[in-house]
């Protein structure tokens, strides 16, 4: 039987942190033996807004010793960078001319971070559609991700399906996002109500790094915002949305039921005991992350190997398929 195909993709802006390896990344280790992977580091997607090309190169290279620190093994995913696979870009320029505009103005995220933005990039209202050709480039029938990127998988299917439509049937397979059952939406620290997000990392409190040492990421925890009451509960009451963020941190970091986390918390003095019972529990699990990171990093030559390894099996997949988009789009090959 074939396997299914998986494609993913993460951003190598800003600080890798809980709600990425919860809401996505330890989904994709998990499945890795029972699925054709691909995982993709999206440098492409970062630069629609502005980065620092000095530290951008650093996050990338780091992005992608975290992802295999992790566990994404080489032998069963394709780990690779997005700009190194320039079938990528193509895709999303012969993408764009059939995406109605009104699609890409519709969509939650760009209005949200338009919003944060002095001076909004054309790569911005576009990302979108470059995220939809990441995804039907490899044929993919399933996306990993956390709740947020919902809508874009969507609109993969909606871009998916009209150049079907117009051109060839079936010619793109349409995918089917994945949630994580626990972590689909870890919110951040300071403020439960919003999502954790890297866009967010200058505030102090907000967001749990994968590479924070022990004491910060208690500090982090004891810090949370949390409600004048004291019943651990979980609970949809946004009252109580503090409580449930720790208490859904704590079932997907140990992978409990929410009966056996709340026994264990049946004893709890009140929300500080909740709190360090659930730093303990993070930091269990990030301790052999990290570790694993420091020893990745000690020898970027192999870093690069890995990562060009990568990008030459994607490219044996998306080269010719973007080939075959040009040629039923009617463009002329190159003889
Ligand atoms: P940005 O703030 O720039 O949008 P981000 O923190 O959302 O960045 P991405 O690189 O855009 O990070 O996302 C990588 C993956 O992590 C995606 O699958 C996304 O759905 C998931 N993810 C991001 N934040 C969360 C969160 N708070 N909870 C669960 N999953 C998340
Ligand atoms: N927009 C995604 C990152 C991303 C992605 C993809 C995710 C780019 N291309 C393809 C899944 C499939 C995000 O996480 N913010």
């Amino acid at each position: 039987m074939t396997k299914p195909i998986v494609f993913s993709g993460i951003q190598p802006s800003g600080d890798f942190h809980l709600g990425n390896y919860l809401g996505a990344v330890k989904n994709w280790v998990a499945r890795q033996d029972d699925k054709t992977n691909y995982f993709c580091i999206v440098d492409m997607h970062a630069i629609t807004v502005p980065q620092d090309p000095v530290q951008l190169r650093i996050k990338t290279r780091e992005l992608a010793a975290i992802l295999l620190a992790c566990g994404i093994d080489p032998d069963k995913s394709t780990l690779f960078i997005q700009s190194h696979v320039r079938a990528h870009a193509e895709c999303c320029w012969l993408l764009n001319c059939i995406t109605p505009l009104g699609w890409l103005h519709r969509m939650t995220q760009f209005k949200d971070k338009s919003n944060r933005q002095e001076s909004v990039l054309t790569g911005l209202l576009d990302y979108p559609v470059l995220q939809a050709g990441d995804i039907m480039l490899y044929d993919a029938n399933e996306v990993p991700v956390g709740e947020d990127q919902k809508q874009h998988i969507e609109l993969t299917r909606d871009i998916g399906q009209s150049f079907n439509a117009r051109y060839e049937e079936p010619f793109f397979t349409l995918p089917k996002v994945m949630l994580p059952e626990t972590g689909a939406r870890v919110m951040g620290l300071d403020n439960p109500t919003n999502k954790m997000s890297k866009s967010f990392s200058h505030i102090r409190g907000h967001l749990v790094k994968l590479l924070d040492e022990p004491k910060e990421i208690l500090r982090s925890f004891k810090k949370a915002q949390t409600d004048s009451g004291n019943e651990i509960m979980f609970s949809d009451d946004p009252e109580k949305a503090g409580v449930n963020n720790l208490l859904d941190i704590y079932v997907a970091v140990t992978e409990k039921s929410k009966e056996e986390a709340l026994a264990d918390f049946a004893n709890a003095r009140g929300y500080g005991d909740l709190k360090v019972g659930v730093a303990n529990a993070v930091i269990e699990t990030l301790t052999p992350i990290r570790e694993r990171y420091n020893e990745l990093m000690s020898d970027p030559a192999e870093l690069d190997r890995q990562m060009a390894r990568g990008a030459e099996q994607a490219r044996a997949v998306a080269d010719p398929k973007v080939t075959h988009m040009k040629e039923i789009m009617g463009l002329v090959l190159p003889s």
